[in-house]
C-alpha cells in the first residue's frame, strides 16, 4: 500500500513538472510556431462533440445508478417522525435533481454553440440588472424555503421532553460495543460516571451503588422497545467520540465523553412487521442468495440472515469501528414487559459480585 502511494506521488510529480515545462515552452514560442498552437475552427467543433459526449455520459451514469442502486436504499422510516425527514430530503433531492439536469444541458449546450469560430465575434452584456435580479431571487425563495422548512423539522424532531410518559433508555458508547440501560421499575436511570466503574464488581457502566434510583437499573447487550411508547436516549461514552445510529428509526446522536447527550423518538413499526415489508423482504431474499453461493464456496459468515433493527456506531472511533453495533427488537408493550422482568437489575449483579 506504502509503495502504491509512493508510485502515485511519484507520477503526479513527474505530471506536474512535465506540464511547467509545457507551459514555459509556450510562453517562449516564436510567432510562427505560436500560431500551429491556436485551436482551428475544426478542433473547436470536435471539442464542442466532445461536450455532447460527456452530457450524454453524466446523464446515461445517472439512470444507470437510479435503476441499479434504488434497491439498497433503506426501506419506510419505523419511527413516527421519519417520514416528515424523509419527505425533506426527498423534496431537496427532486429540486437539486431538476436544477442538475437542466443546467447541466442548458451548459454543455452554450458551450457547443458557442465554441470560437473564425471571424465570429462574442457578444456579451456588461451588466443586466434584470437577468441578475431573476437569478438571485429565485435561488433565494427556494433556499430559504428549504432552510425554513429543515429549521421547523429539525427543531420537532430534537424537541426531547419527558411528555407522554416517555421510556427512559441509556445508551453507553465504549471501544467497541455498545451497552443499553433501563431505568427499571421507576424509570429513572441512577447517577452514573465512569469514576465509579469497578469490573471486579461487574460495575461495568459506573453506577453509583449508593443512589437509590440505581439499584433497579437493568443493563443489557440487547435493545428492546415497545411500539408506540415515546423512547428518551441518553447517551454517554466512556472513551471517544461516538455516534449512536439507528437507521431504520432515521435518528442520530453523537455519544460524547464527559456528557450526556439526548435523541427521542417513537417506535411504529415491530420486528416483526418490518420483516414483511416488500423492500426488507427483497433486501433479505438478495443477501441470501448471495451468502448461500458463500456457503457453497465454503466462506466463513454465510449463515442465512434474518432482518433485525441495529444500532451502530457512525463515528470512526477506532480499529473496530465497523463492527461496533447492537440488535434492536421493536415489539408489543406485553412482549416488552416480559422481556424486561426477567432481566436482572443492577443490585442483583454486583451483589452476586461482592
Ligand atoms: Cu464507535
Amino acid at each position: 500500500m506504502t509503495a502504491l502511494l509512493t508510485l502515485t506521488v511519484l507520477v503526479l510529480v513527474a505530471i506536474a513538472i512535465w506540464q511547467m515545462t509545457k507551459i514555459f515552452e509556450l510562453s517562449q514560442l516564436k510567432t510562427e510556431q505560436a500560431t500551429a498552437e491556436i485551436a482551428t475552427d475544426s478542433d473547436n467543433k470536435y471539442n464542442g462533440y466532445l461536450l455532447f459526449g460527456f452530457l450524454i455520459f453524466i446523464y446515461g451514469i445517472t439512470i444507470f445508478s437510479f435503476a441499479k442502486y434504488t434497491k439498497v436504499l433503506l426501506p419506510e422510516a419505523s419511527s413516527a417522525h421519519g417520514g416528515e425527514y424523509d419527505q425533506l430530503m426527498w423534496v431537496s433531492f427532486a429540486i437539486i435533481f431538476f436544477v442538475q439536469t437542466i443546467t447541466q444541458a442548458l451548459l454543455h449546450y452554450f458551450g457547443y454553440k458557442y465554441r470560437g469560430e473564425k471571424g465570429k465575434k462574442a457578444l456579451f452584456f456588461a451588466d443586466n440588472d434584470r437577468l441578475e435580479f431573476i437569478w438571485t431571487i429565485i435561488p433565494v425563495i427556494v433556499l430559504a424555503g428549504l432552510i425554513l422548512w429543515g429549521l421547523y423539522t429539525w427543531t420537532n424532531i430534537m424537541d426531547v421532553n419527558d411528555e407522554d410518559d416517555p421510556l427512559i433508555v441509556e445508551l453507553y458508547a465504549q471501544q467497541f460495543n455498545w451497552t443499553a440501560r433501563y431505568g427499571g421499575e421507576d424509570n429513572v436511570l441512577g447517577n452514573a460516571s465512569v469514576r465509579l466503574i469497578d469490573i471486579n464488581r461487574a460495575n461495568v457502566l459506573g453506577l453509583d451503588e449508593s443512589d437509590p434510583n440505581a439499584s433497579d437499573d437493568i443493563i443489557v447487550k440487547e435493545l428492546h422497545l415497545p411500539v408506540g411508547r415515546k423512547v428518551n436516549f441518553m447517551m454517554r461514552s466512556q472513551d471517544v467520540l461516538h455516534s449512536a445510529y439507528m437507521p431504520h428509526f432515521r435518528a442520530q446522536m453523537n455519544c460524547v465523553p464527559g456528557m450526556i447527550t439526548q435523541f427521542s423518538f417513537t417506535p411504529t413499526v415491530t420486528t416483526d412487521e418490518i420483516r414483511l415489508n416488500p423492500d426488507v423482504v427483497d433486501k433479505v431474499k438478495r443477501t441470501n442468495a448471495l451468502r448461500a453461493k458463500w456457503a457453497a464456496e465454503g466462506r466463513p459468515d454465510s449463515d442465512p440472515w434474518e432482518f433485525d433493527y441495529v444500532l451502530l456506531c457512525n463515528k470512526i472511533c477506532g480499529k473496530s469501528h465497523y463492527n461496533m453495533q447492537m440488535k434492536i427488537i421493536v415489539e408489543t408493550e406485553e412482549e416488552f414487559n416480559k422481556w424486561l422482568s426477567e432481566q436482572t437489575t443492577f443490585k442483583e449483579t454486583v451483589s452476586v459480585n461482592p
